[in-house]
C-alpha cells in the first residue's frame, strides 16, 4: 500500500508510536510518506528504503497575524495525496492532523484515500473539554473512514463525549521488544548511584497532567528507607517547580536531571522502577517501554494505565495523587528481591504476550484493508 502518516515530530508517544508504525510498515515493502512539522526525531540519523519525508512549509507573510499552519498542513497532504497516490492517509491526533486530512482529501476528489484517524489522549481528555474545539474533534472524527483510540478507556471517553456515529476501535499501543529489552549496563550505571543505591527512573514532557512534583514527594519518602537516587529525563513546563521542590527538600545530590534523551532502553535497563503518577494518561507508552526493558511500574490508576501495568503483577497502581501508597508499593518492591525478580518477569511477558510491534501492525494493516474495501 502507499501510506501517508501525518503526526506530530516532537518528542511524545503519539510521534514516536507513529514513526514507528511508519517503520514496521515500510520493512512490510509498504512505500511511506510521513507528512510533518519537522523530521520526528525517532527517523533523524537513520535512512529507510521505503520511507520518505515530507515537510510541512508554513506560508508566512506580514499580512497573518499568526502564520496559516493548518492550511499548509493540508495543502501538503493533498500534494502528498497525489504525488503518492496514497491509498491510506494515517492521521495522528484529531486536532489538526484529522481535519486537515479530511480537506485535503476534498482537494483531491479524484484520489481514492482513506482517512483513519488515531486519538491519542490529549485530543479527548484535554482539548475536548473546550467547546469550540469539541465541535472540530468531533467533525474529525465523523469524516474519518476509520478511528482508532489506544486504549479501552480512551474508546469509552470519546464515545461518552462525543456519542459518534462510527465505531471507535482499540488498537492498543507497541514496542519492539528487540529496541526494547534489559541491556547490560553496569558500567553506566557507576555514573549515576552507588552500588547499594537503587535507582528510580521517571521519563515525560513535564506537563502539569504529569504530576512530575508527585514523583518527587514519592521519591522522598522512599529515599528515607532505602537508599537510593532518582533520574529525570525529559523537560518542559514543570521542570522548574520540580528543580525547586527538589532545592528545598534538599535533594538535590540524589536527584539528577538528565533533560531530553535518545538510547531510553539503556536508561530503562538502568532502572529499579519506573514511576508514572499521572493525572491523565490514555495508554503511558512510557511505561509499557519500561516493562519492555523488565522494569516494574509504580504509577496512578488513571485512564488507560490499568491496561498496561497489571496491578499487584508487573507494578502497583494508586489514586492519582495517593503518593504515600505509591511510596509504599515502592518500598515493598525496593525491599523484597524476591518479589521485585517477578515483578519485572511478569513486566517484560506481558509486553511479549499483548503489545508487541508484530501484532499491533498487523491490526493496523488489516484496519487499513477494511477502510480501502469500505467496510
Ligand atoms: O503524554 C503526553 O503528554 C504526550 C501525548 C502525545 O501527544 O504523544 O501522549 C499521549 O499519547 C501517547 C501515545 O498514544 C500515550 O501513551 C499517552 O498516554 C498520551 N498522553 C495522555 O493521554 C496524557
Amino acid at each position: 500500500m502507499n501510506i501517508g502518516i501525518s503526526c506530530y515530530p516532537t518528542l511524545g508517544g503519539s510521534g514516536v508510536l507513529a514513526t514507528e508504525l511508519g517503520k514496521a510498515l515500510a520493512s512490510r515493502g509498504h512505500k511511506v510518506h510521513i507528512i510533518s512539522d519537522a523530521i520526528p526525531f525517532r527517523l533523524l540519523g537513520e535512512f529507510h528504503e521505503n520511507i520518505m519525508f515530507h515537510e510541512v512549509d508554513v506560508a508566512n507573510y506580514a499580512l497573518f497575524k499568526n502564520p496559516p499552519h493548518e492550511l499548509s498542513l493540508a495543502t501538503k497532504l493533498a500534494e502528498v495525496i497525489e504525488y503518492a497516490e496514497l491509498d491510506i492517509l494515517h492521521s495522528h491526533y484529531a486536532i489538526p492532523h484529522a481535519v486537515c486530512a479530511y480537506l485535503a482529501k476534498e482537494m483531491r476528489p479524484e484520489s481514492r484515500v482513506k482517512i483513519i484517524t488515531t486519538l491519542h489522549g490529549t485530543d479527548i481528555t484535554v482539548l475536548a473539554q473546550d467547546r469550540s474545539l469539541r465541535d472540530m474533534i468531533r467533525f474529525g472524527i465523523e469524516k474519518s473512514d476509520l478511528v482508532t483510540a489506544v486504549s479501552d478507556s480512551l474508546v469509552k471517553q470519546t464515545e461518552e463525549l462525543f456519542r459518534p456515529r462510527c465505531p471507535i476501535r482499540r488498537v492498543y499501543n507497541f514496542v519492539d521488544p528487540n529496541t526494547y529489552r534489559r541491556i547490560d549496563v553496569k558500567q553506566m550505571r557507576n555514573c549515576f548511584a552507588k552500588p547499594e543505591q537503587k535507582i528510580l527512573l521517571h521519563a515525560s514532557n513535564f506537563r502539569a497532567v504529569k504530576r512530575v512534583l508527585d514523583v518527587v514527594e514519592v521519591f522522598d519518602r522512599v529515599q528515607q528507607t532505602v537508599p537510593s537516587v532518582l533520574l529525570l529525563v525529559g523537560e518542559g513546563p514543570e521542570l522548574a517547580k520540580v528543580r525547586q521542590i527538589v532545592k528545598e527538600k534538599h535533594l538535590e545530590s540524589n536527584v539528577k536531571f538528565l533533560g531530553k534523551q535518545d538510547e531510553v532502553a539503556k536508561l530503562y535497563s538502568l532502572a529499579d522502577l519506573f514511576v508514572l503518577p499521572s493525572e491523565k494518561e490514555s495508554f503511558g507508552l512510557v511505561a509499557l517501554e519500561a516493562m519492555a526493558c523488565g522494569v516494574p511500574v509504580i504509577g496512578s490508576d488513571a485512564g488507560g494505565i490499568p491496561e498496561v501495568v497489571e496491578h499487584g503483577k508487573c507494578g502497583y497502581l494508586y489514586p492519582v495523587g495517593d503518593v504515600q501508597s505509591m511510596a509504599e508499593g515502592a518500598i515493598q518492591l525496593l525491599l523484597d528481591d524476591h518479589l521485585h525478580a517477578s515483578f519485572a518477569v511478569y513486566a517484560r511477558k506481558r509486553v511479549l504476550d499483548r503489545f508487541t510491534l508484530e501484532d499491533l501492525v498487523n491490526e493496523y494493516e488489516r484496519l487499513y484493508q477494511l477502510a480501502i474495501d469500505g467496510k
